[in-house]
């Protein structure tokens, strides 16, 4: 269970520990309060708040354990987003979440939910080293750094990470350091790196300033500058190794391929019937059906021609004995425009031919929809159907919009 608390008690809360940073991919242009709730115990809440996507709560007591993660938006449209059954792991530290309220999150990258891991060594000839290692997605064109890591002292690393099951690069980085600079103070164990590259890197052995000029560097052992003693140590290009296949922890799912027309009005312009040289159609309902198989409500309606009394509302009123037709002089093409309240997607439209047999010969023969979204300007085509067979009295027919 999930309780929201309008004052954080993070800082109450009995063996607190400090707040870390950990990498989200929330949107940074607002601020969140996040809930961690275990899923073991299902009671044990935790609290944090993500400010520029970097979330603030105790590492310490979240890792490694499962936790679900509901991230709640301070202002804005208070938008939600969820990491459900997520472990953070010292190698991996970073949360992906995913909205639980629609919409883009990130850079539009919503994950597909899928989780991975790779583990291996690293080792500098036969011997296990410390290096930071990136995981990189092997996709032609669109390669990503998925993860980054470092190895432990034994060489070993073991990281987990969203939202590609594919191949993988490996890479090992080297701590390359920064370039010597006169008259700076370095801690001991600081790196730097000549400033012509001789293939080593210089480690401080003790704290100090540096000279007032680079010094010549021995690669066979000490160098003092200034006050600072350095050790030479080889430095080694970047390793590679992949494509690796990464272990599949979840599969993520497929996302859905959208369909249907987004639209808020649509146009239906019927430029044939089946033979009327009088009142050129009869239709007793037209119903719009989105993709999720509901009936879109019509806000407005409007038609190009139409009978006294016989308008095209009454194609929009749910009875089957009422029917929008023409007036006796009226010539082809005729249009209506139905306008909905909001932006929908359409899947299909269903019409209805009129009741009595001595209105058969108004029923369509050709017509063609358009769509227009919010407040563009023109329409634009979105299907057209031609030559359609004759219709039986009150039948009803459902014609795909793409
Ligand atoms: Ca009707």
């Amino acid at each position: 269970m999930i309780i929201i608390h309008e004052n954080n008690e993070l800082y109450e809360w009995p063996g607190f520990q400090p707040p870390q940073s950990i990498s989200t991919n929330l949107p940074p242009d607002s601020q969140y309060w996040v809930r961690a709730c275990s899923t073991v115990s299902g009671s044990t809440e935790l609290a944090g708040y993500v400010e520029n996507g970097e979330l603030s709560i105790s590492f310490e007591a979240l890792k490694d354990q499962e936790f679900n993660y509901i991230a709640f938006e301070q202002d804005g449209d208070t938008n939600l987003y969820m990491a459900l059954n997520t472990t953070l792991t010292e190698a991996a530290p970073q949360l992906q979440f995913q909205s639980a309220t629609g919409g883009d999150i990130g850079d539009g990258d919503t994950g597909d939910g899928s989780l991975a891991r790779i583990a291996g060594t690293v080792q500098i000839d036969g011997t296990p080293a410390v290096r930071d290692v990136l995981v990189i997605s092997n996709e032609t064109g669109s390669r990503k750094v998925l993860a980054e890591a470092a190895s432990e002292p034994d060489g070993t690393f073991d990281i987990t990470y969203p939202n590609w099951i594919g191949a993988v690069i490996a890479l090992a980085l080297d701590n390359y350091g920064d370039p010597f600079a006169p008259e700076t103070t370095l801690n001991q164990g600081a790196i730097i790196h000549p400033t012509t590259p001789n293939g080593y890197v210089f480690e401080a052995t003790t704290a100090g300033t540096t000279g007032t000029e680079e010094p010549a560097w021995n690669t066979g052992g000490n160098t003092q500058s200034g006050s600072v003693s350095f050790n030479a140590r080889p430095y080694y290009r970047p390793i590679a190794s992949g494509p690796l296949n990464a272990e599949v922890l979840e599969e993520g799912q497929e996302p859905e391929p959208e369909t249907g027309i987004e639209a808020t009005h649509i146009r239906i312009t019927i430029m044939e019937n089946q033979g009327s040289t009088g009142f050129k159609l009869a239709l007793s309902d037209i119903r719009v059906i989105d993709t999720d198989d509901n009936e879109v409500s019509v806000a407005s309606a409007s038609a190009t021609n139409w009978a006294t009394n016989f308008g095209i509302d009454k194609a929009l009123d749910a009875d089957p004995t009422t029917f929008w037709s023409s007036s006796d002089s009226a010539s082809l093409p005729i249009s209506a425009e139905l306008v909905f309240s909001e932006s929908v997607r359409i899947d299909r439209i269903s019409i209805q031919q009129a009741e009595g047999s001595n209105r058969l010969s108004r029923a369509l023969k050709a017509f063609y929809l358009e769509t227009k979204e919010g407040s563009e300007a023109d329409y634009v085509a979105a299907a057209s159907y031609q030559d359609l067979p004759a219709w039986t009295v009150s039948e009803t027919r459902v014609f795909d919009v793409e």
